[in-house]
């Protein structure tokens, strides 16, 4: 066997995602460092990684988002590369920054590539300036509500406001009128404000009935761009994605390579290099436009592993190694279906998050069923963190072929202890809406009333 791409490889993240790494690293040969909380000391990463380091008290601000905490545990273990994972500190320029500076590979694009995508201005200015579609609006920060009135009058309403340096569903806002505007601009600045560190404000166009469709692209550090198709994740809420899949009911290949290319022009334009999403819109008449681009690997990655059979982490590890790409664009075929469901711990009816103690845990199986998850019977999920313990990934030949497994898997699913959103999943999948495919992004906030 070859040498491996790297000696050993601090995993920066816990859950789920910490797992998918270390598995990846193994299989790969490269040795694995688990850092962790004091409150995840049972958890499972720490078990599975090849040595581990506790970096502080539960709370992430002291643990898992601590950079000196992490790059210490780095310097005395000997890691010469740090996987991010996603959500922490994978998006963040400085720790990219201060990992380069120790002389640590981080995994995962450039730190100028996660600045220029992390300011959600420069990145629309990047993807006018290349070429790809955007929504009308603003292409900087605007200096307060009197520009802010000006934009709208000359966008015309609804308009969306968004956080310059939000990304996801935080600091937006949905404003129908002036009088609207002028009587929220503030509070929605002070709350990106206290939310990102900076209350600057960008308005959109609002685009009523959208689905949202993003492209996971795959760059190395030579040049060589790829697109592995794209995700619908139309189904969210509270701007939390629930379930996605791959490829979008609403694509056809023309669409879809129209999209891809849009993707592949905003990457060539910043020498993107490594995995990346391209978030984009897409309207009933099937206009697409740019949203955001993240820069890190995502939760919903396997949906595209499942249909593209690659690794996406192993990807990763690659191109951050400087390993060119091995496959060709006229290499991706998608010809099969996969859908994932985000298994969350909480009272789906309440929308509250819901700890405690796992008193029983049955996994599905068979033919083209994975779970993705860290927890475990007897497991206490923890209040800190995030309260997704698991996904559920389908991989099918067709999208009903899909939906039937799916149903079948949530069925087998088996969590006691702890309220889930399992229930919540099977209601989603059973429905017309969702089986037509014939849906945008409110159709879980149509749905809920029902459900209830
Ligand atoms: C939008 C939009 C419509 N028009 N921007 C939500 C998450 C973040 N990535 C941006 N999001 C949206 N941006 C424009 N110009 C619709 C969404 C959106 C959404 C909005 C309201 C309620 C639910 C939503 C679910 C997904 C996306």
């Amino acid at each position: 066997m070859s040498a491996p791409l790297f000696r050993k490889v601090l995993i920066a993240n816990r859950g789920e995602i910490a797992l998918r790494v270390i598995r990846a690293c193994r299989e790969m040969g490269i040795s694995t460092v688990a850092v962790y909380s004091t409150a995840d000391e049972h958890s499972l990463h720490v078990k599975l990684a090849d040595e581990a380091v506790c970096i502080g008290p539960p709370r992430a601000k002291l643990s898992y988002l601590n950079i000196a905490s992490i790059l210490s545990a780095a310097d005395i273990t000997g890691a010469d590369a740090i996987h991010p994972g996603y959500g922490f500190l994978s998006e963040n320029a400085e720790f990219a920054k201060l990992c380069q500076a120790c002389k640590i590979t981080f995994i995962g694009p450039s730190a100028a590539n996660i600045e220029e995508m992390g300011d959600k201005t420069r990145a629309r200015r990047i993807a006018r300036e290349a070429g790809v579609p955007l929504l009308p609006g603003t292409l900087s920060a605007v200096s307060g509500i009197e520009e802010a009135v000006e934009e709208a009058e000359k966008i015309g309403y609804p308009i969306i406001l968004k956080a310059a340096a939000g990304g996801g569903g935080k600091g937006i806002h949905v404003v129908y009128s002036e009088d609207q505007l002028r009587s929220s601009f503030e509070r929605v600045s002070s709350e990106a404000g206290a939310a990102f560190g900076n209350p600057a404000m960008y308005v959109e166009k609002y685009c009523e009935h959208p689905r949202h469709v993003e492209i996971q692209v795959l760059c190395d550090k030579h040049g060589n761009r790829i697109s592995l198709g794209e995700r619908d994740c139309t189904i969210q809420r509270r701007h939390q994605k629930m379930l996605e899949e791959s490829p979008s009911p609403i694509m056809d290949q023309k669409l879809r390579e129209s999209m891809s290319k849009a993707a592949l022009k905003l990457c060539h334009a910043v020498k993107y290099e490594n995995v990346g999403t391209v978030e984009f819109l897409v309207d009933e008449k099937k206009n697409f436009y740019f949203m955001e681009m993240n820069t890190r690997i995502q939760v919903e990655h396997p949906v595209t592993e499942m249909v593209t059979g690659l690794d996406l982490v192993k990807e990763q590890i690659r191109a951050a190694a400087g390993k060119t790409l091995k496959i060709k664009q006229s290499e991706i075929k998608i010809i099969s279906h996969s859908i994932e469901c985000r298994i969350n711990a909480e009272d789906s009816e309440r929308l509250a998050p819901s700890p405690g103690t796992i008193t029983a845990y049955h996994l599905p199986g068979g033919m083209g069923v994975r779970v993705d998850s860290f927890v475990y019977d007897q497991y206490k999920v923890l209040p800190y963190y995030d309260s997704m313990i698991g996904k559920l990934i389908v991989h099918a030949p067709t999208r009903a072929d899909a939906i039937a497994k799916m149903r079948q898997a949530l069925d087998e699913f088996v969590v006691e202890g702890i309220k889930t959103n399992i229930a919540f999943h099977k209601k989603i999948l059973s429905s017309k809406k969702f089986r037509e495919a014939s849906y945008d992004t409110h159709f879980l906030e149509e749905f809920l009333p029902k459900y209830e």
